[in-house]
């Protein structure tokens, strides 16, 4: 059966343009610096961030670590939402492998950190603490609903943090959304932080990879740390060979899968039994939970759309998301509202 994949934006496979890329693609030794397609991926990254250098990186959770690491020396605090995917989703990784301790602050509705909640978690100079270093945003924001941040917030919260002396890292996986629906350039967002980490693997459809963005010297520390994690890939051009195009040709389509997200809200809105949070899903992503009425668990109604063809996220034992992208069709959508309705009791 062919399944409409709700899952996540990271199950999107591979479009026949960037396998013919991959299979074409001219490759050298990275961990040289040799491989031409790596270095033209990564020049076109940095390009698009508004930064000096760009870093290829296996995946999202990589560029994450080894951005806060190059910030960081161990035992120094970096800032993050209690919703950020670093602080839940990735192992834990900042503190277990970097030493990071992480002061985490509420995530408001719409994804931002209140300047007041970070301006007094800032610690003071005193040996008993430890130092602040840096501050973590995320944007789109992946918990919060797929919501997204202005560049007038990016610019507050970094003019904020470096006149104190701090950095700022952006989890920018899904950057291109927070672009789309702003209609605006991704840099217009990154411009002001110091460091982003960007996916090509999700909504942009490439097979794997990230690539990680800031300053030639802070580029240059974060090379290291990927050589450490073991992320030093030899040919990758085969792999940056697709994230190319990637940002060649599905950058400039997200607005489909936004308008897709809003119409699958709109239907799954008339089913009794759901509930939608938001009402209207800001990027592609549908978060809904069953009323008290329904009797069955999240689990049971998964099971139960499988047979309908259709795999849904689950969040929570009685909430889901559901995650548009390039591979999901208006055929997609309605099947899915028409599933819901079967199986919502
Ligand atoms: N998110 C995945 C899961 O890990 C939850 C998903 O299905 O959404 N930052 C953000 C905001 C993310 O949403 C993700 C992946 C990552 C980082 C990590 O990227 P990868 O999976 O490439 O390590």
């Amino acid at each position: 059966m062919e399944f409409v994949d709700l899952r996540s934006d990271t199950v999107t496979k591979p479009t026949p343009a960037m396998r013919e890329a991959m299979a074409n693609a001219e490759v050298g030794d990275d961990v040289y610096g040799e491989d031409p397609t790596v270095n033209r991926l990564q020049e076109m990254a940095a390009e698009m961030m508004g930064k000096a250098s760009g870093l290829f990186v296996a995946s999202g959770t990589m560029g994450n670590l080894a951005g806060v690491l190059a910030h960081c020396q161990r035992g120094d605090e970096a800032i993050v939402g209690n919703k950020a995917h670093t602080f839940l989703f990735e192992a834990g990784g900042i503190s277990a492998l970097g030493g990071v301790h992480s002061c985490q602050l509420p995530n408001q509705p719409d994804g931002s950190l209140g300047l007041e909640d970070i301006e007094a978690a800032i610690r003071p100079d005193d040996p008993h603490d430890p130092i602040t270093r840096l501050i973590c945003l995320e944007n789109t924001h992946n918990r919060c609903g797929g919501t997204y941040q202005t560049p007038e917030y990016m610019n507050r919260v970094s003019e904020f943090a470096h006149g104190r002396g701090l950095s700022v890292h952006l989890d920018g996986a899904r950057i291109f959304n927070a672009a789309a629906v702003q209609e605006i350039k991704a840099k217009e967002i990154a411009g002001p932080v110091d460091s982003v980490t960007f996916c090509l693997s999700k909504g942009l459809c490439a097979p794997v990879g990230s690539v990680l963005c800031g300053s030639k010297e802070y580029i240059r520390k974060a090379h290291r740390l990927r050589k450490m994690l073991g992320g030093g890939m030899r040919q990758a051009g085969i792999l940056a060979a697709a994230g190319i195009v990637a940002l060649e040709t599905m950058t400039g389509r997200l607005s489909e899968d936004h308008a897709r997200a809003r119409k699958l809200a709109n239907g799954l809105k008339q089913v009794p039994g759901l509930i939608l949070d938001p009402e209207v899903p800001a990027t592609n992503m549908v978060f809904l939970s069953l009323t008290p009425e329904v009797k069955s668990q999240t689990s049971e109604v998964v099971e139960k759309l499988k047979r309908y063809g259709i795999l849904a996220g689950v969040t929570g034992q009685r909430s889901f998301r559901l995650v548009l992208h390039y591979w999901i069709d208006d055929a997609g959508v309605e099947k899915t509202i028409t599933a819901f309705g079967d199986v919502v009791q």
